[in-house]
């Protein structure tokens, strides 16, 4: 029997959608059921990349805006052959944002088209799920202040969710919007059904490309 390989699961949102928790309740219940699974993110900070990133991000520095977006894409280029790896040795990846947040985050800002933001991202392994987690910004709003990082404002992020809400048009991407204004437990529920199809359903198909 050839050996399955893993499945490429995405979660995006909005900041503050509890992407990060879910990811981590995920990848514990996938291990948990005997299925090898790893959580990624990104921007993945540890990377020389991802260390300008990272300054950008706290407003240690400024950076043009093509330039910031050009890093984040080459941030995921350069993760790809170590997620090729995993993914043949049949791991699953569960990922924390991926290039939906860069085409959302920079086309929010002036001047930027989907097209243009969409070009460095062409050819990255596509997931073959990508769940967004959807909150209303008055729900968001009562999940507590937004940090001091640069994007955290309201105006911003209501333009992202525009962006997002854009992009999940697209009929070839596999997109599930979840709804995350249940408790915790209710959207990792959610997650995990349309996980676990996911990895039953692609497991013997190519990885496909963006
Ligand atoms: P996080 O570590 O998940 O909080 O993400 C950091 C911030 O960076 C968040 O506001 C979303 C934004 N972001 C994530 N990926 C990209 C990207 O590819 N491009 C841009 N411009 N922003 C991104
Ligand atoms: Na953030
Ligand atoms: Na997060």
């Amino acid at each position: 029997m050839a050996s399955k390989r893993g499945a490429l699961i995405v979660l995006e949102g909005v900041d503050r959608a509890g992407k990060t928790t879910q990811c981590k309740k995920l990848v514990q219940a996938l291990q948990q059921s005997g299925r090898p699974a790893e959580m990624m993110r990104f921007p993945d900070r540890s990377t020389t990349i991802g260390q300008l990133i990272s300054a950008y991000l706290e407003k240690k520095s400024d950076l043009e805006d093509h330039t910031v977006h050009l890093l984040f894409s080459a941030n995921r280029w350069e993760l790809v052959p170590v997620m090729k790896k995993k993914l043949d040795q049949g791991i699953t990846l569960v990922v924390d944002r991926y290039a939906f947040s860069g085409v959302a985050f920079t086309s929010a800002k002036p001047g930027f088209c989907l097209d243009w933001c969409k070009r460095p991202d062409v050819g990255l392994p596509k997931p073959d799920l990508v769940m967004f987690l959807q909150l209303n910004p008055a729900e968001a709003a009562l999940r507590g202040q937004f940090g001091n990082e640069r994007y955290e404002t309201s105006a911003f992020q209501k333009s992202v969710q525009e962006k997002f809400e854009q992009l999940m048009k697209d009929p070839s991407v596999n997109w599930k919007i979840i709804d995350a204004s249940q408790n915790v437990e209710g959207v990792h529920a959610d997650i995990r059904t349309h996980s676990l199809n996911a990895i039953n359903e692609t497991q013997n198909m190519p990885l496909g490309e963006l």
